[in-house]
């Protein structure tokens, strides 16, 4: 998912929030119109300069520490399909179980290919396994909105130097409103107008969380900088009109991928949302006013740990592949 849909240049200043602590006092209920999961119904890859560019603040060089941060494109039963996500063991991938299953939470995934852009060179890393290598909590139920939509990728090999690899939050650790950095080769586009352009490419965008959905899920809103688009705020959680033109929304295609906090992993995307309030233009699109949602991996640790315990499987295939072999996927737009 994520279009790291922002680029609103505010002109009153934009403050940053200072750093509260956010915890479960800070649950909030919500009327929720309609929510997606933020996967993008096909493979995308394609466009060589997801990274090797630095223009612009949602786009970033190799090398800055976010190079752990990898696509997967999954064959279901259904289709093929779009999703992020991060290393969290040499032969680990921290992502999001609806990428993998159907509605009523059944893994119906065949093979997984997972992409990784290691630091320092041009070439694309791929490894592909079966689905069983998938693991996804037992409770998952595969409702848009669960507390369960986490899940991990276990790879028969590790893709080397130059992939970071990533802690994640656990009991220890605190969940605060600071911004956050989530990273994901969703759909891209203007918070105004939403997620227009296609998915494929990998971004980085800043937000910063606003509640607590359920001890599990955490939500941000996509803010314009108007108080009437504040829907944290509306909803009675946070009020703070957002980072300028660094705020960013995730979009279809960025589910699975990673949010950073204080260098950690603190949650994965799982989905967007419109509410009775703050959209500012009545479409489930990726724009201003809408709140995006993520799964706590403090919430998981146990569940983490003990996935990261199982051995790594036993045949894989590592293919080291110029970009050129990406192009050659058939881009498709949502
Ligand atoms: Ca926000
Ligand atoms: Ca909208």
């Amino acid at each position: 998912m994520r279009s790291l849909t922002a680029v609103l240049l505010l002109t009153g200043s934009s403050s940053l929030l200072s750093a509260g602590i956010l915890t479960f006092d800070n649950i909030v209920p919500l009327s929720v119109l309609s929510a997606e999961s933020h996967i993008v119904a096909a493979p995308a890859l394609g466009t060589p300069g997801d990274i090797n560019d630095a223009a612009g603040p949602f786009r970033f060089p190799r090398g800055i520490g976010l190079d752990g941060t990898v696509a997967l494109t999954i064959t279901k039963t259904t289709g093929t399909f779009l999703c992020s996500g991060a290393m969290i063991g040499s032969t680990a991938v921290l992502a999001a179980a609806h990428c993998f299953a159907d509605n009523t939470g059944n893994n119906i995934t065949t093979s997984v290919s997972v992409f990784a852009f290691p630091n320092g060179t041009t070439s694309t890393l791929t490894q592909t396994v079966l689905g069983s290598q998938v693991h996804i909590p037992d409770q998952y139920t595969g409702t848009t909105i669960n507390d369960y939509d986490i899940a991990v990728v276990r790879l028969p090999g590790s893709f080397g130097t130059g992939v970071n690899i990533y802690d994640t939050f656990g009991a220890g650790d605190t969940i605060t409103t600071a911004p956050f950095t989530v990273v994901g080769f969703g759909g891209r586009g203007a918070g105004a107008t939403g997620n227009t352009l296609p998915s494929g490419q990998r971004r980085r965008g800043f937000n910063n969380f606003d509640a607590f959905l359920s001890p599990a899920v955490l939500i941000s809103d996509f803010d314009n900088g108007l108080s009437a688009n504040d829907t944290s705020c509306l909803i009675g959680a946070v009020c703070h009109v957002g980072l300028g033109n660094l705020e960013a929304s995730t979009a279809p295609g960025d589910s699975g991928g990673p949010v950073f906090l204080n260098g950690k992993i603190v949650a994965v995307s799982s989905f967007g949302a419109r509410l009775t309030v703050g959209d500012i233009d009545g479409a489930l699109n990726s724009t201003f006013g809408e709140i995006n949602g993520f799964v706590s991996t403090r919430f998981h640790e146990q569940w983490l740990d003990s996935i990261l315990a199982i051995p790594e499987p036993g045949t894989w295939f590592l293919s080291l592949a110029g970009l050129g072999a990406l192009t050659a996927l058939r881009r498709r737009t949502r």
